[in-house]
């Protein structure tokens, strides 16, 4: 593999002539390096594109800078996987639903460390290469935190040469582009065309073949007992897509493999020649249905047949390819859980306990309790919701229609625990019927957190305040039998895209101040702290601030047609659309911010933009009304002389993985402002903060760590705590109407709402966010936390009136947000979980740095 050029090796200390000498050949090896680039690219132009420059569009140019980069990932995974199979490490593979990958370019140009010199060798050609890779469609094969979590976990692991792997769906619409149309959310299917794009390597030698539907048999086995078979199935192809994924400085090379489906030819020869040509037509599409879109809700499941499908579709091509792979190399599966761990993004791949317990007795013959040992000890199980309706239950009877076998053996791993259950609680069938994987009722339902849970040696939380509402509220039988199951492991983001890429600005200064070593070890960014009393640094700092703010105001004038001061205080909320989330919290306090100006007569203290962006699931009726209210709301005041000076807000439509590192940067007051007990996590929080965001927000998720690492002083806390919260639901005294009562704010805010201010053309538009907001026992408890989340607006309006005040707070969020890299994340999972290791490449690192 070519090797990586680091921008600017800083730390070595050599004497004079070896640096002088050695000065010399890394120019000559840049020199090389942007010649080689720009050979390559001309390369792909003419002979993997057939085009000539002059008629190149900036997408033409992405494909074949793309093209170019990409022999350089393929050498580096190559020669990656090599140094796996020398040593025959242990290797962990991330099941999941949902990657959240966005435009890749930009990422592996700076993980190979070739961005600096790739900009150059672009510029010579008069390219602008910022302009190139913003020309690349997101991956956006995710609906939010849970896909963007397991992308930030991909990059930690590569980065700490860790063999860590992802596997996933090849779907060909990611989630659903929004637009906005007369303030309403409207879906536009999103093709990212993964058809053609450069970053998937098709791997057909590896093409697997998975059996679905069909019926149990009983039949006589060989051994004269009666034995049950599979018969009838159908077959689906997986074809595998290899994403290579670089780790910072390019040296591990690990990848993504992700599925499409294909109809089986074999199979459906016969019905061909049966001459149904257009059933075996039917059939084909059908198959082929089953990875063509993502499903767009994150939190409500459908219980659809089709998902049920996917998931399968994924956990039975991730298990052949892991086993087989396993198996060029051991016999038995004595070795299995010594080599391999798998990490359960969530219940949506739980369906492989049971296809890893039907691989290994009915294709290997391992004997039940072997097998049930092999399946607990390789999984891990992580959880990443409390609401209720999210929990995923399949009924029996689609599980039967779909996957009979699997649904055998659940019935069997039930019986068995249950067995256990007893044995520790007898004659507790109260408990019995609450720990049961199967739900009764009519129908029955498989819970697929009770599958999870008992199949894997670990089941962990991603924030701590969650974990302990895991093993005390949500599952708490489960945690009385085993406590050393549950463990925590705080969510984190990486600091390459969320910081060094998106923040360039930034990240400059603090490589002037502090050198780069904060890029793979965040905690490094502590170095800071010496400097927030430096008017000097102070001003560099709000200089860049605002820069990154005329960069958005930039991006808003384009998309909104809307002109936004950066000199305003930029307050953002951006996160997909949830009740729990409070979105309408916020919508709130602008309406009441907008007629304290109109009706009292008062001034801010500070003139602010409110931003706000998220998508709303589909079929989500109340959030993609809050969508239209905040359009709305919009509306009005921007389009009111009297606030002026004042206030405007901003929707800005299709959030995605792109437009968030645009926005992150260019926030001074970061909105966390969950309903707390409800927000597993959240990790908008922390690349709000890395970028130097003030957060406001409630103590939910790890909003709560955040305030731990940054210091109270720090950070805007308001409203309920989550034990608050659980009380008044349990003794039912929240009563909406006495709030309203006592408070002339938000019977303002209710009346308005209730008199249609903010839809004058539509009467009663809104009828349905006032009711529920005011109805007792309301679920999100909205109006009771508005006069504390009011009375913090103020507070820190007046902080960023003072800017040296506030540059310090901001200083030090980012010197105290270490702990939320997704290294920090990986490095716990792989010790406390996974038993897996680094890997670096022979005489990188330490050697470099001795010789
Ligand atoms: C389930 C069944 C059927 C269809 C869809 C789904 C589904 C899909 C996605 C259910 C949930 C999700 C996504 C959940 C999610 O993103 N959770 C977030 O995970 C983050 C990473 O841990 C946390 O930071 C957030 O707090 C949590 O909300």
């Amino acid at each position: 593999m070519t090797e990586p050029i680091k921008p600017q090796s800083t730390s070595h200390s050599q004497p004079e002539n070896a640096a002088a000498q050695s000065n010399n050949d890394a120019n000559g090896k840049r020199r090389r390096l942007m010649q080689a680039l720009r050979a390559a690219v001309r390369y792909h132009m003419k002979y993997s594109m057939a085009l000539e420059w002059k008629k190149a569009t900036n997408y033409d140019i992405f494909m074949a800078v793309a093209l170019a980069v990409r022999e350089r990932m393929i050498d580096g995974m190559m020669a990656t996987e090599k140094r796996y199979q020398k040593l025959q490490v242990k290797r962990v593979f991330y099941l999941s639903m949902e990657f959240l990958m966005g435009q890749l370019l930009r990422n592996n140009l700076y993980n190979l460390g070739i961005y600096h010199w790739a900009c150059k060798a672009a510029a010579k050609m008069k390219i602008d290469l910022e302009a190139i890779c913003d020309t690349e469609r997101d991956a956006a094969l995710g609906n939010g935190g849970l896909g963007r979590l397991a992308a930030c976990l991909l990059d930690s692991m590569a980065t700490l040469d860790m063999p860590g792997f992802g596997y996933g769906i090849n779907y060909e619409f990611g989630l659903f582009k929004q637009e906005i149309v007369n303030g309403h959310q409207r879906e536009q299917p999103d093709s990212w065309s993964r058809e053609s794009t450069p970053w998937l390597i098709e791997r057909n030698d590896r093409a697997c073949l998975i059996p679905i539907y069909g019926k149990m048999v009983e039949e006589t086995g060989p051994d004269g007992k009666p034995k049950s078979v599979w018969l009838d199935w159908k077959l689906i192809i997986g074809v595998p897509h290899d994403m290579p994924i670089v780790g910072y400085d390019g040296e591990t090379v690990n990848f993504l493999r992700l599925f499409t489906a294909r109809a089986s030819s074999e199979f459906d020869m016969e019905i061909f020649n049966q001459g149904d040509y257009l059933k075996a037509m039917a059939d084909k599409v059908a198959t082929e249905r089953i990875s063509k879109v993502l499903y767009p809700s994150d939190a409500v499941q459908a219980g659809k047949e089709l998902r049920l499908v996917q998931e399968y579709f994924l956990v039975a091509c991730a298990l052949r390819d892991i086993v087989s792979a396993y198996r060029e190399h051991y016999k038995s599966f004595d070795n299995f859980p010594e080599k391999i761990a798998m990490q359960l993004n969530d219940t949506h791949p739980a369906l492989a306990v049971a296809e890893l317990m039907r691989i290994l007795l009915d294709e290997y013959e391992v004997p039940w309790d072997k097998a049930w040992q092999i399946t607990e000890s390789v999984l891990g199980f992580t959880n990443h919701t409390l609401l209720p309706e999210a929990l995923e239950r399949w009924t029996m009877p689609l599980m039967e229609l779909v996957l009979p076998r699997h649904l055998q053996i659940i019935l069997e791993i039930n019986q068995r625990f249950l067995q256990q259950v007893a044995r520790v609680w007898p004659h507790d069938t109260e408990r019995a019927r609450r720990m049961s994987i199967i739900e009764e009722g009519e129908p029955k339902q498989v819970r697929m957190a009770h599958l999870a849970m008992v199949g894997s040696h670990s089941i962990n939380g991603v924030a701590e305040l969650h974990t302990e509402l895991v093993k005390k509220t949500l599952v708490p039988d489960f945690y009385e039998l085993w406590p050393h199951k549950f463990n925590n492991k705080t969510n984190g983001v990486t600091p390459r895209r969320w910081l060094q890429q998106s923040n360039p600005r930034l990240a400059g200064l603090l490589n002037r101040t502090i050198g780069d070593t904060w890029v793979t070890d965040l905690e490094r960014l502590r170095a800071l702290e010496p400097f927030v009393e430096d008017t000097a640094f102070q001003q560099e700092f709000m200089a860049i601030k605002r820069a990154n703010k005329a960069r958005l105001a930039r991006v808003i004038q384009q998309t909104n047609h809307l002109s936004v001061s950066p000199d305003t205080m930029f307050d953002i909320q951006v996160k997909r659309f949830h009740e729990y989330k409070r979105q309408l919290l916020n919508a709130m306090h602008i309406m009441h911010q907008y007629l304290t100006i109109v009706e009292d007569g008062k001034d801010l203290e500070v003139p602010k933009t409110y931003i706000l962006a998220g998508k709303a699931a589909p079929g989500y009726f109340m959030a993609k009304l809050i969508i239209k209210l905040i359009n709305n709301i919009a509306e009005v005041v921007n389009h009111d002389r009297r606030v002026r000076e004042q206030m405007k807000v901003v929707f800005v439509p299709d959030y995605r993985v792109s437009l968030a590192e645009k926005i992150m940067p260019a926030a001074d007051l970061s909105e966390q402002i969950s309903t707390a007990g409800k927000e597993a996590s959240g990790t908008g929080n922390m690349k709000f903060a890395m970028n130097g965001a003030l957060t406001i927000g409630t103590l939910d998720g790890a909003n709560i760590e955040i305030r731990d690492e940054v210091g109270a002083e720090n950070i805007y806390i308001f409203g309920l705590t989550a034990e608050q919260v659980a009380t008044m639901r349990q003794n039912h005294s929240y009563q909406p109407q006495d709030y309203y009562l006592r408070s002339p704010a938000i019977r303002r805010v209710i009346d308005s709402l209730r008199a249609n201010r903010f839809c004058e053309h539509e009467p009663d538009l809104f009828r349905p966010i006032h009711e529920k907001l005011m109805q007792p026992g309301e679920e999100y408890f909205h109006i009771a936390d508005f006069e504390s989340y009011a009375e913090t607006h103020v507070r820190a309006a007046r902080e960023y009136t003072d800017q040296k005040l506030w540059a310090r707070k901001a200083i030090l969020n980012v010197a105290r947000i270490g702990k939320f890299s997704s290294d920090r994340t990986v490095m716990e999972y792989a010790r406390d979980i996974w038993d897996i290791h680094p890997l670096p490449p022979e005489g990188s690192e330490e050697d470099e740095a001795t010789d």
